[in-house]
């Protein structure tokens, strides 16, 4: 079958002492997204993520908040980075790579995605604050750093302007969207092939 009438789908549900979370996932979606992970920046995020990526996407999470945002913020990227991977399977038919430069305003994100079966997260995005809203900025890299090492994707992203925290993060993600959009994509040219020289990129 070909991926195309595929469904590109997961549903996962995690459970810790610090966080519960459940996710579902279609890859081919139309960008329908519903978030309720207890912070509000993270919610936002997420639901520019989605639409972007033209995911179908939803999480609902129950976290620690009482001690901090950390573990809940993580956690969420390691789910949506088990999800990503469940829905790709054996990634026949997908076009891998995919890269976007997303300006907000005067804030400029680049995102490169390989979808390689190797997790690695490049991150050279500074922040002028500390906080926006009450989420730290530290962790959006700690989100990126889950979601691809559960994914097992390479990503790198990279800011090349910008000072307010709010569009910073946001062109983070958005940039993340449309570069995962493009990565997933099938490759009308080669449906019905693994895309690596080894016939085989790693589940
Ligand atoms: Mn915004």
């Amino acid at each position: 079958m070909r991926r195309m009438t595929a469904a590109r789908t997961a549903s996962i549900a995690r459970q810790t002492a610090e966080t519960d979370i459940r996710a579902t996932l279609a890859l081919d979606g139309t960008g329908k997204v519903q978030v309720a992970t207890g912070i509000g920046f993270l919610d936002h995020m997420l639901t520019a993520l989605g639409r972007h990526a033209l995911f179908d996407l939803a999480v609902e999470a129950k976290g620690d908040l009482h001690i901090d945002f950390h573990h809940t913020t993580e956690d969420v990227g390691i789910v949506l980075g088990q999800c990503l991977r469940q829905a790709l399977g054996d990634k026949r038919g997908i076009r891998r790579y995919g890269q976007a430069l997303i300006p907000m305003d005067e804030a400029l994100a680049e995102a490169a995605i390989d979808i390689s079966g190797r997790p690695f997260l490049g991150w050279s995005v500074p922040f002028a604050r500390d906080k926006v809203g009450e989420m730290d900025t530290e962790l959006f890299e700690e989100f990126f750093r889950a979601f691809a090492f559960n994914a097992g994707i390479t990503l790198h992203v990279t800011l090349k302007a910008g000072t307010n925290a709010h569009h910073v993060a946001e062109a983070c993600f958005k940039a993340l969207a449309r570069a995962l959009r493009m990565a997933v994509e099938t490759d009308p040219r080669a449906p019905d092939s693994v895309p690596s020289t080894k016939g085989v990129l790693e589940a």
